[in-house]
């Protein structure tokens, strides 16, 4: 979910004009079928797997067949299209994103995974939310009502994890911002955001969307848990420069 987050950040960065089709969990391998688009993957069991984000040209035809899936090749493709748009790939090769993809996912998003996915059909109608821990049988090593429980001595180990994994990552931007302090990884600038800095910014968002249900009070959010953590106000200063690029197309349509 993070996913289509962080590439509609991507989107209003760029400014480049899109309309957002709305699709639920249990939608999104049919209807990208039926548009003929190619599947992301090939599951372990064989089978094609389709995912958004996805985009298509508004003129398709046979003559201009741009379809799209894989928010970071789609982000390359805009980069390339779009060169007079904020450029999301600054200077250095691609090993280097990808490198720092996996700092991300291994100091943030991997731990704070299996804290946030459990409470995600929470917010989903059915039939998505049934759909969404039935389609993913064997992504933790139990079943998902038993993963991190709320109170349990699991759920307060691993948030000390996604502490430390936090602040590890709060060095790691110390060291890239060294020349020109702004609090961005990879960015130019918290104005001129890279690829991977908009990586953890759509992470965070959807810790936003997140009740804590788990961790207290449910009127607060996933991220209101990690604004507390010992590097939560860089995190928080991160996200609100991010505001201004949230919004949603005025012509989106829910399908
Ligand atoms: N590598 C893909 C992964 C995209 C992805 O997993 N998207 C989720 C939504 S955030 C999805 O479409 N899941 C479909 C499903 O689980 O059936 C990307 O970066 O775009």
């Amino acid at each position: 979910m993070h996913l289509i987050r962080n590439f509609r950040l991507i989107l209003n960065l760029k400014k480049i004009p899109y309309k957002t089709v709305w699709l639920t969990y249990e939608s999104i391998t049919p209807t990208l079928q039926s548009l003929g688009f190619e599947p992301t993957y090939v599951g372990q069991d064989g089978s094609p797997r389709y995912t958004c984000p996805a985009i298509q040209n508004p003129n398709y035809s046979e003559d201009s067949p741009i379809q799209l899936v894989d928010s970071l090749a789609i982000a390359r493709y805009l980069d390339i299209n779009y060169p007079s748009s904020l450029p999301l790939f600054p200077i250095n090769p691609s090993e280097e994103v990808e490198e720092r993809i996996n700092i991300i996912d291994s100091t943030v998003t991997d731990l704070l995974d299996p804290l946030v996915m459990p409470l995600t059909p929470s917010i989903l109608s059915e039939p998505a939310a049934s759909y969404y821990t039935s389609s993913k049988p064997d992504c933790f090593d139990k079943p998902w009502d038993q993963v991190s429980p709320a109170q349990s001595p699991e759920r307060e180990a691993q948030w000390k994890l996604v502490e430390n994994g936090l602040d590890q990552l709060a060095t790691m931007f110390d060291q890239a911002n060294a020349s020109n302090s702004e609090n961005v990884l990879y960015g130019r600038s918290i104005s001129q955001p890279s690829f991977v800095d908009v990586f953890l910014a759509g992470y965070f968002l959807w810790t936003e969307q997140m009740p804590t249900a788990r961790d207290g009070p449910s009127d607060k959010c996933v991220f209101d848990v990690i604004k507390h953590t010992r590097s939560g106000d860089r995190w928080e200063r991160f996200l609100r420069a991010f505001d201004d690029f949230r919004s949603v197309d005025h012509e989106s349509s829910r399908e």
